[in-house]
């Protein structure tokens, strides 16, 4: 499909919405030099040259400067959508941007969906679908890790290894087919040369997803609850984590009513949720207890569960009750406020919020419980509906291979070789509904 034909100039503001040094206006297609020259005091534009002028409006009475801008004129296929495009460098203010977009709405563009350039760029083939996926991970990405990852992805790693996959596949389907369609000039390949291909691909496509667990925690990262009884110090903790004051903290016992978030950047994203102190009795206001069952909730769900107790106080029977729903997750069992006690006969790992003792140990026990996926192993970084396609690619795979082995008809054989084709096809956007593409670009944001 061509979709310069097909689709409209569009056109929106590329950068954050707020004040800054530069904003940037994108304008994408057919009409994306008609419209610049409605709106830009120089007429004349060369492929990836920036020129220096003004946006301003035609006026009865001469051209009304709006901003000093610089604009970076691309020709078509060469540009990011494969369409013309041309970026509006502008002063960074949300006025002034939102300003300059409307002129360009006027001058015949309408606004962009979310991710239509990169959609646009996908369906232009400047992209296959995995680098396109690659682009919002790079933007969504939690850790620096990760963007290294989705990098390595965006630059083509993914995909070029999939293509590799692919031609070996498809050899081994056509010299199946011209068997079949031409018995009398080609010979069936033999088994053994199908049954060592498919064995490649299988393990190809095995060592991809090797390491898809890595990637699935990489990208949607891990949960670290904080529970205990009522004033133990959790917030306490949570706020001396995260190095701010994020959580209230006082000496009243059932301070924190709701749930907390904030996600760390410890290689892999960490959110960290602060809870309700856990504790039953008729001081329990209602407010109180719909927060300690989003606490057991919270507990329920985590990957690590910091279980925190009172040093100075010892466990009690309270602690007792919510250290039984905490064992029986990958937990770490703390007693804080060491700062009161000499005595440290218990097994726990004695730290204190308000000298700082014992945190950095709590760090380390956190990236060790949760964290420890090592960056630079991972060669490729799938998302779930790319493992989905490479795990049917794979299941048809190992079906032709079964009948390889059995020698059955070749013809046969050849059906799941085609349907693991497919499946690869849709990793990479050759086939893909129309329902996946909307999911996939409707994670970007406006603009990109
Ligand atoms: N001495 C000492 N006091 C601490 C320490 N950590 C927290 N506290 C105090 O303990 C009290 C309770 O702290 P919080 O962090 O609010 O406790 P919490 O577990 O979040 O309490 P709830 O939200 O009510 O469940 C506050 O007065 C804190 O200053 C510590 O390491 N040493
Ligand atoms: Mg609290």
């Amino acid at each position: 499909m061509n979709i310069t034909q097909e689709f409209d100039t569009i056109a929106a503001i590329s950068t954050p919405l707020g004040m800054g040094g530069v904003g940037v206006i994108r304008i994408s297609g057919d009409k994306a030099f008609d419209v610049i020259k409605k709106i830009y005091s120089k007429q004349n534009f060369t492929h990836n040259m920036i020129s220096h002028g003004w946006i301003g409006v035609n006026k009865e009475h001469g051209f009304q400067k709006v901003d000093e801008v610089l604009v970076l004129p691309f020709f078509a296929p060469h540009s990011y959508t494969g369409e013309d495009v041309v970026e509006i460098h502008c002063h960074g203010g949300i006025n002034i941007v939102k300003k300059i977009l409307s002129l360009c709405l006027e001058a015949g563009c309408r606004p962009a969906e979310k991710g239509e350039f990169t959609k646009r760029a996908f369906l232009n083939k400047k992209m296959d679908l995995s680098q396109a996926e690659a682009v919002a991970d790079l933007i969504h990405s939690k850790t620096q890790d990760f963007v290294s990852v989705s990098a390595k992805n965006l630059s083509g790693v993914l995909a070029n290894k999939i293509r590799e996959i692919r031609k070996s596949i498809m050899d081994v389907l056509s010299r199946i087919v011209a068997g079949i369609d031409f018995p009398e000039d080609v010979a069936e390949p033999e088994y053994s040369y199908i049954i060592e291909e498919l064995n490649k691909s299988i393990s190809e496509i095995d060592s991809i997803l090797k390491s898809a667990s890595t990637s699935n925690v990489m990208r949607q990262g891990v949960s670290v609850a904080i529970v205990g009884r009522p004033n133990v110090g959790k917030s306490s903790l949570f706020n001396t984590l995260l190095n701010l004051d994020r959580a209230i903290v006082t000496d009243i016992a059932g301070t924190t009513r709701d749930v907390l978030r904030e996600t760390l950047d410890f290689g892999i994203p960490v959110t960290l949720i602060d809870t309700a102190g856990i504790r039953e009795g008729d001081s329990v206001s209602k407010v109180e207890e719909i927060g300690i069952e989003y606490s057991k909730q919270s507990l329920d769900e985590a990957d690590l569960v910091l279980f925190l107790y009172d040093a100075s106080q010892g466990i009690t029977p309270e602690d007792e009750t919510i250290w039984e729903l905490a064992k029986t997750k990958n937990n770490v069992r703390i007693a804080n406020k060491c700062d009161l006690v000499s005595d440290r006969t218990s097994d726990a790992y004695y730290i204190s919020t308000k000298t700082k003792e014992g945190i950095d140990e709590i760090r380390d026990l956190i990236k060790s419980k949760v964290c420890d996926v090592n960056p630079d192993s991972l060669e490729f970084a799938t998302n779930t509906r790319q493992q989905e396609c490479l795990r049917q690619a794979k299941n048809s795979l190992k079906i032709a291979l079964e009948a390889a082995q059995m020698e059955e008809l070749q013809d046969l054989i050849s059906i799941d070789i085609k349907s693991a084709l497919m499946a690869l096809d849709e990793l990479t956007g050759e086939v893909v509904t129309d329902e996946v593409l909307n999911n996939i670009f409707d994670n970007f944001c406006i603009g990109k």
